[in-house]
């Protein structure tokens, strides 16, 4: 069992618990992919697999789950509702590297500086961010430009103790993932077409940025090669561009 095979086995049991939950393609090829990196005494394997589910509120939920040994797993797990709701984004971003842990939790928002936006989204999880922020110390820089990308409950934190992450992080997880969850039962489907519109750049601002700058992308180059790596990332990953019925707006 890898540190983060708990969280995935979680989500995917509280997602089929809560919603009428069905499969999304997963383009071949990309299910399972497996590698032996390094040379002689250093060589390891590095297996990386890809979990996706829809429901009817929401278009992808997706999982990329790297298993590399001790000093390398990630769980990137990231859930994009349907263009017709203005339900933030559910970002996980769970990586242990040689250095240590780092962990980014958020509901990201879709009109950061909205105020009726965030009393809808994020006030209702200031509790529980409250609640774990002592115990997750603020993790220091990250990129300014993603900043626009996290709400006022971001959990971001860097430890080196694998104990902080198999109870502190994991169950702040379980708690983000669960107010998600009451957030997509209530959600009502959005009609106004300038709602809508604001709704569909505001996914592709995220997704373009994250497409552009995933912090992965080293890594999965080493790993596996550019080619994979860019159609991981735009035909699975950040897929919507690929998928828009029309012309993008913004
Ligand atoms: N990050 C991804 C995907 C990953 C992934 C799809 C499948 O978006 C892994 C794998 N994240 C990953 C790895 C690192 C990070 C780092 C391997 C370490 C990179 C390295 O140090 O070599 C949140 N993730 C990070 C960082 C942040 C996040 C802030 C620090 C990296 C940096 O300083 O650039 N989550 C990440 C992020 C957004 C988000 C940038 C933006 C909206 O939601």
């Amino acid at each position: 069992m890898t540190l983060y095979q708990p969280f995935l086995d979680y989500a995917i049991d509280l997602l089929k618990q809560r919603l009428d939950l069905q499969p999304y393609p997963i383009p071949e090829g990309f299910e399972s992919k497996f590698a032996v990196v390094g040379q002689g005494a250093k060589q390891s394997e590095v297996l990386t697999t890809s979990h996706a589910f829809q429901s009817p509120k929401l278009r992808q939920i997706r999982a990329a789950h790297v298993q590399g040994g001790a000093a390398l797993q990630v769980l990137n797990f990231v859930i994009f509702p349907q263009l017709n709701y203005d339900l933030p984004f559910f970002g996980g971003d769970l990586v242990t590297l040689p250095g240590g842990h780092l962990i980014a939790l958020d509901m990201q928002p879709l009109f950061r500086d909205d105020p009726a936006y965030q009393a809808k989204f994020t006030q209702p999880i200031l509790p529980i961010f409250q609640k774990f922020q002592p115990l997750l110390p603020w993790g220091g820089d990250f990129p300014a430009e993603a900043q626009q990308f996290f709400s006022p409950a971001f959990l971001w934190t860097r430890s080196k103790d694998d104990r902080v992450v198999e109870t502190h992080v994991f169950e702040a997880f379980q708690e983000y993932l669960q107010a998600y969850l009451d957030f997509v039962a209530q959600a009502e489907p959005v009609t106004d077409p300038e709602q809508l519109q604001a709704i569909e750049a505001a996914h592709l601002r995220y997704l373009r940025y994250r497409a552009e700058k995933d912090p992965a992308r080293g890594m999965f180059n080493r790993f596996y090669g550019p080619a994979w790596t860019e159609e991981y990332i735009h035909g699975f990953l950040f897929d919507l561009e690929r998928n828009l019925p029309h012309q993008p707006a913004g």
